[in-house]
């Protein structure tokens, strides 16, 4: 099984970005192209939809060793039997999810600057987002941290952490330059018609600034 520090590419769903593509295929497809983590992140669905997609993202990550995490939801995130459960800044306190899924499970907090993320760390997250670096329509209504937060992570932070928000291969190499070695997507992954091009192509960014640290 894969540790969390193990993990480098981080690919969450993002049904509105493929439409009438089966979410199977799309997660798939980034599996194969190298998505360490998958998350599922279902602001829409109805409670049992969301249990069926979550058991089958469960079978799908396991058969191939990614890890499986829930957005939001502990209790889906247990019945699932996932990894991990997401928390952004305005959901669950940390102290209370750890509380209700026990020590065996992974917290990631959502973190929107340095002093939230050193929060996170000391009261026990496992890992944190740093984001979003750049706008992104995917969580609207943001404004962007820019890769000066990215850099403050890197020099203050000791649990992984994972730069968020406009991800792609065209930003990719800026954000690795700021001293991120592990990235999150949405769109530029599940919305391209090539899931797993685009997941190797991340994944080659991170092992080249890996392999000069
Ligand atoms: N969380 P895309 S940014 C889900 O900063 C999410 O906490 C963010 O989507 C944060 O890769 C974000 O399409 C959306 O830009 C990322």
């Amino acid at each position: 099984m894969r540790t969390i520090e193990d993990c480098k590419l981080y690919v969450i769903t993002g049904e509105q970005y493929h439409p009438g593509r089966p979410l199977a295929e799309v997660m798939e497809a980034a599996i194969a192209g190298g998505a360490d983590i998958v998350q599922l992140r279902d602001k829409n669905g109805t409670p049992a939809e969301r249990f069926a997609k979550a058991k089958f993202l469960r079978a799908l990550t396991r058969r191939h060793g990614a890890l499986f995490i829930v957005n939001d939801d502990t209790e889906l995130a247990l019945a699932a039997d996932a990894d991990g459960v997401h928390l952004g800044q305005d959901d669950l306190p940390l102290e209370e999810a750890r509380r209700r899924v026990g020590r065996g499970m992974l917290i990631g907090i959502s973190t929107h600057e340095i002093a939230q993320a050193l929060e996170a760390e000391r009261a026990g997250a496992d890992y944190v987002g740093v984001g979003p670096v750049y706008p992104t329509a995917t969580k609207p209504g943001r404004k962007a941290v820019t890769t000066s937060y990215v850099s403050e992570a890197a020099a203050m932070l000791r649990i992984p952490f994972f730069a968020i928000g406009g991800i792609a291969p065209e930003t990719a190499g800026d954000v690795l330059a700021a001293g991120a070695r592990r990235l999150c997507a949405v769109s530029a992954v599940v919305g391209h018609p090539d899931p797993a091009a685009v997941c190797v192509s991340l994944k080659r960014s991170i092992e080249k600034w890996e392999a000069l640290d």
